[in-house]
């Protein structure tokens, strides 16, 4: 049985690379390979795992012998599953390593953004000794939050926000349920928690957006491309919203969002947590275990 880590691995310390190769014959790559190699390195091997490299239905019409390909990941938007599975090749990831993660970064960007932390900090490293009235904070109890999704991070974002003193409103049942137009009209900060795909990119879109209060805040930790970016860039240019934490911008708006004071941004890290990282092993080392066993579980194809 040949495994292989495709690319890069962002985590993957010498005691959990031997209880990996206790698996299969493992070989790890530490480069980020074009298509041309991805197709070479998976024919070459029976499972791979894979953290970063885009894998399109041309890819899979020319994969030789690979029949499992297990994702570091929760998001699966840079894999075609359709085609894999056409392939023969059964695709899993990880769906439970960064809830907790996910949903305290949640936090991180909307107490950084109500409490204006990035010029506050700027303010006392230039010699601000106390200085209020720039910084006028929102306080998180008794406010309306409102959730997109029903997976593991918007409940756990959920019970945060119980902690905080927050009504939740939810488009499913991890709140109270009401409609995509009611959370996003009634909240006084929105966050989202959906898969990145076809059916969900825009899902926030100029018409929706519009249906935000001015005073509203939104909190995005999924892929950029949930929002129309360029849209969230105008509204909050205009004041038209009071604030945005984003953990992935859009190439088509990243120039406009970097140009904003009222926007908290992280480079893609709600995930990354040490506790996140150990536990993003343990699940990938599960899916392999019950796959070879021949009970795989967390399989999206
Ligand atoms: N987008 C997040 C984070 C992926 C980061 N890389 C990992 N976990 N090695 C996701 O899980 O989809």
């Amino acid at each position: 049985m040949r495994i292989i880590y495709l690319d890069e691995p962002t985590y993957f310390p010498e005691p959990w690379r031997r209880r990996f190769e206790r698996l299969g014959e493992l070989e790890v790559f530490t480069d980020r390979p074009d298509a041309g190699t991805a197709v070479d390195r998976l024919s070459a091997s029976d499972i791979a795992i894979v953290e970063w490299t885009h894998l399109p239905a041309g890819v899979f019409e020319r994969v030789r012998r690979l029949r499992h390909l297990a994702l570091v990941t929760t998001g699966y938007d840079f894999v075609d599953l359709d085609a894999a599975r056409s392939a023969g090749i059964a695709v899993s990831h990880c769906p439970a390593y960064a809830a907790q993660a996910t949903a305290e970064h949640v936090f991180a960007l909307l107490l950084a953004v109500t409490r204006r932390l990035r010029a506050a900090d700027e303010a006392v490293r230039a010699g601000a000794g106390h200085l209020y009235p720039p910084f006028l904070g929102m306080e998180l109890a008794g406010r309306t939050l409102g959730l997109i999704g029903k997976g593991r991070i918007a409940r756990s974002v959920a019970r945060i926000a119980d902690g905080f003193g927050m009504t939740v409103l939810s488009t499913d049942s991890v709140g109270q349920p009401v409609s995509l137009t009611e959370v996003l009209r009634r909240s006084d900060v929105v966050s989202v928690h959906v898969p990145f795909g076809p059916a969900t990119r825009h899902l926030l879109d100029a018409g929706r957006l519009a249906l935000l209060r001015d005073e509203a805040i939104l909190i995005n930790t999924c892929r950029g491309g949930i929002i129309d970016q360029a849209a969230l860039a105008r509204m909050l240019a205009d004041g038209r919203l009071a604030g945005a934490g984003l953990d992935d911008l859009s190439a088509e708006a990243a120039d406009d969002i970097r140009g904003l004071d009222n926007v908290v941004l992280s480079p893609g890290t709600a995930w990354y947590t040490g506790t996140a990282r150990e536990a993003n092993l343990v699940e990938l080392h599960d899916n392999l275990t019950s796959y070879l066993d021949g009970r795989p579980i967390n399989i999206l194809n």
